[in-house]
């Protein structure tokens, strides 16, 4: 089997590849930056999301894509524009023309960061925080339309904080693990259908509901709490009138939009 990864000289992506190595299976890896020399199982491409026949090269032969790429936060319009929504519509177009089935999209709370915090559902309505948060919500229903025109299936997943381990008192509740988010991408590869799911680990305080992605298969095994003291022993308990605490999105909701930070 061989999986497409974009962004995949990206954080994220470079948590995931050994990760996701299995026998048999080829990973390929395209960014528009060079990514550093793959391992055996993989191959490496350059391609820019925008570029239509880069991107129809990069789907050739591929049975599942997992899209990574585009700008991981806030940019002015016209780039989070032309790269994130339109990117994500040409990667979607070439997944179609190339007859490949499986896609993830690795979306983010940031499509949702105006909700209050506690208890999201599976469904939570998009409230983007940023223009960058209304791309990921435009990642969502661009899935929707390619699974409900063309039966793709496709896993569009609200990504929480991934990193090695939790930052701040925020990630306490919005932390995803490396191991859990190649746990989670690992479940989206097999589903059938289109799915909504949280990218978050089992954390003790976390907000949003694991249903959908557990249905998929997703079993989290790290939970933020074990960083609680460290944590909390740094920065304290949050204050729940500070709207960087309080809104999903936290921080995202209050700096400056269509500003890159
Ligand atoms: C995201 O969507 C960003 O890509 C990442 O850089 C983090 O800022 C993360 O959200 C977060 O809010 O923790």
């Amino acid at each position: 089997m061989r999986i497409l990864l974009t962004g995949a000289a990206g954080a994220v992506a470079t948590a995931l590849r050994p990760r996701l190595a299995r026998p048999g299976r080829v990973l390929r890896l395209a960014d528009v930056l060079p990514v550093a020399a793959g391992r055996s199982g993989e191959e490496t491409i350059l391609a820019d999301l925008t570029d239509e026949s880069a991107m129809a090269e990069a789907m050739n032969g591929v049975e599942a894509v997992v899209h990574l790429g585009g700008l991981s936060r806030e940019h002015p319009w016209a780039d989070i524009l032309r790269v994130n929504v339109h990117g994500t519509q040409v990667l979607l177009e070439a997944a179609r023309r190339e007859n490949v089935r499986q896609v993830v999209l690795v979306g983010s709370h940031h499509a949702a960061g105006f909700h209050p915090r506690p208890d999201a559902p599976d469904d939570l309505s998009p409230r983007p925080d940023t223009y960058y948060g209304f791309s990921k919500a435009a990642m969502e229903a661009l899935g929707r339309l390619y699974h409900d025109r063309f039966a793709m299936n496709v896993v569009a997943i609200r990504l929480g904080s991934c990193s090695e381990r939790p930052r701040d008192v925020r990630a306490l509740s919005t932390w995803l693990s490396h191991d859990d988010c190649a746990r989670l991408v690992e479940a989206s590869l097999t589903a059938r259908g289109f799915h909504l799911v949280w990218g978050v680990s089992a954390n003790t305080r976390r907000w949003w509901s694991l249903d959908a992605a557990r249905a998929l298969g997703y079993a989290p095994r790290d939970d933020a709490e074990l960083h609680a003291p460290r944590l909390l022993a740094e920065f304290g308990e949050p204050d729940l009138t500070d709207p960087v605490q309080h809104l999903v999105g936290g921080a995202f909701c209050v700096r400056d939009l269509g500003v890159s930070w």
